[in-house]
């Protein structure tokens, strides 16, 4: 955690937030890249404010997290959400971009990575995102790994996510988080959640059917001094998820056209998950916003819990 004079000088917490905090309320950290950069507009700016809602519903508090002018934000009113949803100049801000979005005034969305750093730097213990980054198919070759893993590894918190997606290589992935010490829980489930769909053919080693059992992992992990973080697997519900051979078609094409058009690095996350959108015909922006919230409920539920 950053000192109090250090918060002072780089953060603005919101009232709402500071008044959990104050109270040891549960808060739950959402990111803003799924916002600025993984959603078009208008179901971006209602995803977000939808998950808020659904979050306080299930007795905790949101906390959106981002870079405003310079300023590392926790928790944002309805028009930073706004302009989060629609301003042009924002930033997809790693860990890398952190210190020189911050330096120079500027406006950055938080991938996992940095919503996972902005959230420890304050001691929040929970993150809800939709999917999280991980070992991109090719990495042999491109050493394309998301610093969401690294993120993952290095703070105390849980993250919740539906999967990763097939954008991904799901079993390098699981490796990696295995060498990093991760443990993955699947909720409800005993394989890892693919996003769009429930399943990855990925076999878990955790299924937990309760929220509780969650919580006392993570806390049994961090009392026992091993610090690192865990995640949960929450499989979209069924009635949402997508056909997989549809998906998988669409991923294929996308990863084609990627490798055909050169594109590389931060550009590559976004690039896909607009080409399956547009070769889903939306269909898979529906998913998408079902399982976010999906996610914000459990998420809240295991917050609770936590904290209790
Ligand atoms: N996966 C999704 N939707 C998203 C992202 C990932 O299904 O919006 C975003 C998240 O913010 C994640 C980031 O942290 O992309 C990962 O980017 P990269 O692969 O460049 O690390
Ligand atoms: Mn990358």
């Amino acid at each position: 955690m950053l000192s109090k004079e250090m918060i002072e000088k780089y953060v603005i917490i919101s009232p709402e937030v500071q008044n959990a905090m104050d109270k040891n309320l549960p808060i739950v950290a959402l990111e803003s890249t799924i916002i600025s950069h993984g959603m078009p507009y208008p179901q971006n700016l209602e995803t977000a404010l939808s998950c808020e809602r659904i979050v306080r519903e299930n007795g905790a508090v949101p906390a959106t997290t981002a870079i405003i002018k310079g300023k590392i934000r926790v928790g944002l009113s309805e028009d930073e959400i706004k302009f989060m949803a629609t301003s042009k100049d924002i930033i997809k801000c790693s860990r890398r971009d952190y210190p020189y979005v911050v330096a120079n005034g500027l406006n950055g969305a938080t991938t996992v990575a940095t919503s996972i750093l902005t959230a420890s730097l304050v001691g929040i213990k929970l993150l809800v995102t939709g999917g999280i980054g991980g070992v991109h198919r090719g990495a042999q070759e491109t050493f394309d790994i998301s610093r969401d893993l690294q993120e993952l590894a290095n703070n105390d918190i849980v993250v919740v996510c539906a999967g990763a997606k097939s954008i991904l290589d799901i079993g390098l992935t699981l490796e990696y988080l295995e060498t990093f010490g991760v443990p993955v829980l699947g909720y409800g489930t005993d394989e890892m959640p693919a996003f769009f769909t429930r399943r990855s053919g990925f076999k878990l080693d955790f299924k937990m059917d309760n929220v509780d059992e969650i919580a006392k992992t993570a806390k049994t992990k961090w009392e026992l001094g091993l610090s690192g973080g865990v995640l949960v697997g929450n499989p979209i519900p069924q009635e949402a998820a997508m056909n997989e051979a549809i998906i998988n078609e669409a991923i294929e094409k996308a990863l084609v056209e990627a490798e055909e058009k050169g594109i590389k690095g931060k550009e590559t996350t976004p690039f896909l998950l607009d080409k399956v959108l547009k070769a889903t015909d939306g269909n898979s922006l529906k998913a998408n916003i079902v399982l976010v919230e999906n996610n914000a409920r459990v998420g809240a539920q295991i917050a609770r819990e936590l904290y209790s």
